[in-house]
């Protein structure tokens, strides 16, 4: 009886973990690249829990000592890049990716300090009144986006993350899954990136994309509303 409870209890442990997922790896050039190979190893490596705190520092990138060991990917300015997940990704989410120019190198770990933040690409989920909030997204393993054409040259961070919205309806109960790639943008050009935020500081944690129940929308709901900054499309 003991062996079987403790069985159940181990089998109900690897499937949670097994439902959640890291951004090990960095898609660049159309290829998968090695897992922490150009992204900084976070803290979830071994149990792929989200961070939920959204005031923790972690909310920058999800880690506190890999930098130094993480490699920075060369990246032509307009080309696709992407995250790919350790798992697909069941949870219904909003998924977005920010930057911050990295001073004095990606490759330290202070880098992405303060509002230095912006935002380039997001994958929100679409809404109407018949069909209630859609998740496109849920399912996937991998999401990839464009570095906007008229980038500044120079080392970046770049993070991605997924607010997965299925426990969402209680303040903290959202769950956010984030990585940091690092990277050095070449062939870029002369663009003012912005509105700049800072991780954590961009959310409270109250706004209607991170608390809001997905599955009993208020009556008066009248669509997506995203977390944090505008996209700076270049
Ligand atoms: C991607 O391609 C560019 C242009 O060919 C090259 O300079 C860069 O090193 C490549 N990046 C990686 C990480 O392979
Ligand atoms: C929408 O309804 C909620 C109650 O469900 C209420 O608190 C809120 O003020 C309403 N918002 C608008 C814009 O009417
Ligand atoms: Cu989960």
């Amino acid at each position: 009886m003991k062996l079987l409870f403790s069985t159940a209890l181990a089998a109900c442990a690897a499937q949670l973990a097994s439902a959640h997922y890291t951004f090990g790896n960095f898609i660049v050039n159309g290829t998968t690249t090695a897992e922490w190979q150009y992204v900084r190893m976070t803290d979830n490596h071994y149990d792929n829990g989200p961070v939920t705190n959204v005031n923790s520092p972690l909310m920058k990138c999800y880690e506190t000592t890999t930098a130094g060991q993480t490699s920075t990917a060369t990246v032509v300015a307009g080309s696709t890049v992407g995250f790919k997940a350790s798992n697909t990704m069941g949870h219904p989410g909003y998924f977005d990716v920010y930057m911050s120019a990295a001073s004095p190198t990606a490759a330290t770990e202070s880098a992405g300090s303060g509002k230095t933040w912006f935002k380039i690409w997001e994958w929100a989920p679409k809404w109407s009144k018949t069909t209630g909030l859609v998740f496109d997204s849920a399912n996937i393993q991998q999401f990839t986006f464009t570095i906007p054409k008229n980038t500044p040259n120079g080392q970046y961070l770049l993070r991605g993350e997924q607010i997965a919205l299925h426990l969402s309806g209680t303040y903290g109960g959202a769950q956010l899954y984030i990585a940091c790639a690092q990277i050095n943008v070449v062939g870029g050009g002369s663009g003012k990136p912005g509105p700049l935020t800072s991780f954590p500081g961009a959310y409270t944690g109250y706004e209607p994309g991170i608390l809001i129940n997905i599955y009993n929308l208020p009556a008066n709901y009248t669509g997506w509303t995203s977390p944090g900054t505008a996209v700076w499309s270049g």
